[in-house]
């Protein structure tokens, strides 16, 4: 009786543990299906992510290749030396290419926290499900990745899309065929959308915790003096 209820115990965990194991392996292999039904392409590993390479598929209306460009992307802390009150930038802030060009990034992380080249808005037919092409390093380190640009003149925003990142200063854009315009707050190249304000709303109140607090610090100042004319004296 007991070999017999061992037994089953030992099938249940076999066959719960089997199970288990088959959804975990489904929801790590199973890429997303958008709307568009084409299967996000994801590569990762200890070292980063790419995401939706692309090297041969044409966007519609690009006939061929119009040329192969490739860039070095460095992304780190020592680039936001030169823009005040940031913290993160790509050593390069706008890059210009042709319609249908095929553009291979080496993105290069200086820092020893993780950074990505995020470009936004390419046909999500090709880069689904929202139309992005992504590469994470996590540095220091680089990985190296291709995408094709559309045939039509369109701005595409790139960026860090880790917390805060961008708005701290990885931000940044690609002009496709001179492209459809600026965006907006990118450090040292475009305008600021909101601009950080400082204003102090000067309520009573605020005016009573002012002259408190000069008080209180004219206090500590001549305390100070007092307890050390006291100790010269003794
Ligand atoms: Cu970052």
């Amino acid at each position: 009786m007991s070999r017999l209820l061992i037994g089953c115990m030992i099938g249940l965990i076999a066959v719960t543990s089997t199970v288990s194991a088959q959804e975990i392996k489904r929801s790590l292999v199973i890429p997303y299906e958008g709307e568009s039904k084409v299967k996000v392409r994801h590569s990762m590993d200890m070292d980063g992510m790419i995401m939706n390479e692309n090297k041969d598929r044409l966007p519609d209306g690009c006939k061929e290749i119009s040329g192969d460009l490739q860039f070095t992307v460095h992304a780190g802390r020592k680039y936001a030396a030169r823009f005040p009150g940031k913290m993160f930038a790509y050593d390069q802030q706008e890059w210009e290419v042709e319609p249908c060009s095929r553009i291979t990034v080496k993105f290069v992380n200086d820092d020893h926290i993780r950074h990505q080249f995020m470009i936004h808005g390419l046909p999500e037919y090709l880069y689904p499900p929202t139309g992005m092409f992504t590469i994470e390093v996590t540095g220091p380190g680089s990985k190296t990745a291709t995408f094709i640009v559309p045939d039509e003149p369109k701005t595409f925003l790139v960026h860090c899309e880790l917390a805060q990142h961008m708005e701290k200063g990885m931000k940044a854009q690609m002009k496709v065929g001179q492209g459809d315009g600026d965006i907006a707050s990118i450090p040292g190249l475009t305008p600021v959308e909101n601009p950080d304000s400082y204003r102090v709303d000067w309520t009573a109140s605020r005016w009573v915790y002012l002259v408190l607090a000069m008080l209180a610090g004219l206090g500590a100042v001549l305390g100070f003096r007092f307890y050390r004319r006291d100790k010269a004296g003794q």
